[in-house]
C-alpha cells in the first residue's frame, strides 16, 4: 500500500518544491484528482496549520508548511517519491491533541499486535515521562512522539537503540538546516550544556528476543518549558530553527531514523557507533555517572563499547556502564 497516498501530502511536496504559483489544474492533473478536489485537500492543508495563497488564475503557493504533526503533516513533509510505499518507520500516525503519553499508547498498540513503525504524536502530554519514574515537561510547542520496533536486535543491544535515535535526531536537525546540536550519552540532545531533547526507550523482551521496543522523543520546538530556564534548549531560538515546526523536525527525525534502523538491524554496529561517537559530547571529558540505585562512578569518559556502553577509564582501569545520569565531575 503506497504510505502518503493522501492527496493532501502529494500536494503539500509539490506545492513545497516549487517557490512560486502552481496552478489547480496541473496539481489536480499530478494527483489525479479533480480540480473541486484539489481545492478540498488545500483546505485541509490550512486546517492543519499550513499557510496556502490562492490567487485568481495563478494558483497556489505555499507560504508556510504544516505545522501539526499529524498524519498529514508528517505525509507531506516526508522526503522520497510520495507513493513508492518505501517508509516502514512513521506509517500509520496517530495523532492526539492530548494524551497521557505517547509511549504508553503506543506499548498498548504494541501489546495489541501493531506493526512495526506505528507512530502516536501530541500536542500536549499529561504525564510525559522521562528515564526512572523522572517527569518530561510536555506543554504546548513542544514535539512528542512515539514509534514501535520490532528490532532484530538482541536485548543487550537496546543502550544502542536509543542512541541510534538521538543520532537521528541530531541529523534531522541538520537537515533542517539548525545548528550545534550534539548527542549527550546515553540519551540527551543538547546544544552545549542545555537539553534540546530527551530519548526514552521502552521494551518487552526475554532473554534472547526483542519483542517490541518503543521509540519515545520529547524535542523542544517552540519554546522551553517555564521552570526549566537554563537547563534546556529550544529549537526556534538555535542559529537556523526560526521557521522551523514541530511536523518538520518529526518527519525529518523519521527520515533519518529509519535508515539507521536498517542499519542497526542488519549486522555489527561499529560504524554506527563511530558515527554516534563523532556526535558525543560525553566522550573525552572527566564525568560522574551515577546509576539507577544511585551508585556513581568517577573517571574519564574514553568511548563507547559494542552494546552502547560508556567506556569509563578510572584509576588505572577500565569499566563499562549500561546506564546512568552523567554528570560532569
Ligand atoms: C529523558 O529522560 O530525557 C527522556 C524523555 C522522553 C520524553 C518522550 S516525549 C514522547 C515520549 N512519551 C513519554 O512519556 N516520554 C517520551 P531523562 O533522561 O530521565 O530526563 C528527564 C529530566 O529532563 C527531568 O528530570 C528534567 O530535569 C529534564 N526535563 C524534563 N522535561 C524537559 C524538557 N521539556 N526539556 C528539557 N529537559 C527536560
Amino acid at each position: 500500500m503506497p504510505r502518503t497516498s493522501d492527496s493532501a501530502a502529494v500536494i503539500a511536496r509539490i506545492l513545497a518544491g516549487t517557490p512560486g504559483h502552481v496552478s489547480g489544474e496541473k496539481l489536480a492533473r499530478e494527483t489525479g484528482i479533480s480540480r473541486v478536489a484539489v481545492r478540498k485537500h488545500v483546505r485541509r492543508l490550512i486546517d492543519g496549520g499550513a499557510e496556502i495563497e490562492a490567487a485568481r488564475g495563478a494558483g497556489y503557493r505555499l507560504v508556510r508548511l504544516p505545522e501539526r504533526p499529524d498524519a498529514l503533516g508528517i505525509a507531506a513533509l516526508r522526503k522520497g517519491p510520495a507513493s513508492t510505499g518505501s517508509q516502514r518507520i512513521g506509517f500509520p500516525v496517530e495523532h492526539h491533541a492530548r494524551i497521557g503519553s505517547t509511549n504508553d499508547r503506543v506499548s498498548a498498540a504494541a501489546r495489541d499486535g501493531a506493526a512495526e513503525g506505528f507512530t502516536v504524536t501530541a500536542d500536549v502530554q499529561e504525564g510525559g515521562r522521562g528515564r526512572r519514574g523522572r517527569a518530561w515537561d510536555s506543554p504546548a510547542g513542544g514535539l512528542y512522539l512515539s514509534v514501535l520496533l520490532r528490532p532484530r536486535v538482541p536485548p543487550a543491544r537496546l543502550t544502542l537503540v536509543g542512541l541510534v535515535a538521538a543520532l537521528a535526531m541530531t541529523r534531522a536537525l541538520d537537515d533542517l538546516g539548525v545548528d550545534g546540536t550534539a548527542i549527550k550519552w546515553p540519551n540527551d540532545v543538547v546544544v552545549e550544556d542545555r537539553k534540546l531533547a530527551g530519548v526514552l526507550v521502552e521494551a518487552a523482551a526475554d532473554a534472547e528476543r526483542v519483542m517490541w521496543a518503543v521509540i519515545g522523543v520529547g524535542v523542544n520546538v517552540a519554546s522551553v518549558p517555564r521552570g526549566l530556564g537554563g537547563a534546556a534548549a529550544s529549537v526556534r531560538r538555535l542559529p537556523g530553527g526560526r521557521t522551523v515546526t514541530r511536523a518538520m523536525v518529526a518527519a525529518a527525525f523519521l527520515d533519518a531514523l529509519e535508515p539507521l534502523l536498517d542499519r542497526l538491524d542488519s549486522g555489527p554496529a561499529d560504524t554506527l557507533l563511530d558515527e554516534v561517537a563523532a556526535r558525543c559530547v560525553t566522550l573525552g571529558t572527566t564525568v560522574r555517572v551515577v546509576g539507577a540505585s544511585g551508585e556513581a562512578q568517577e573517571g574519564e569518559a574514553i568511548g563507547l563499547a559494542p552494546d552502547g556502553s560508556l567506556r569509563l577509564a578510572k584509576d588505572g582501569r577500565e569499566v563499562s556502564i549500561a546506564s546512568g545520569d552523567v554528570l560532569r565531575a
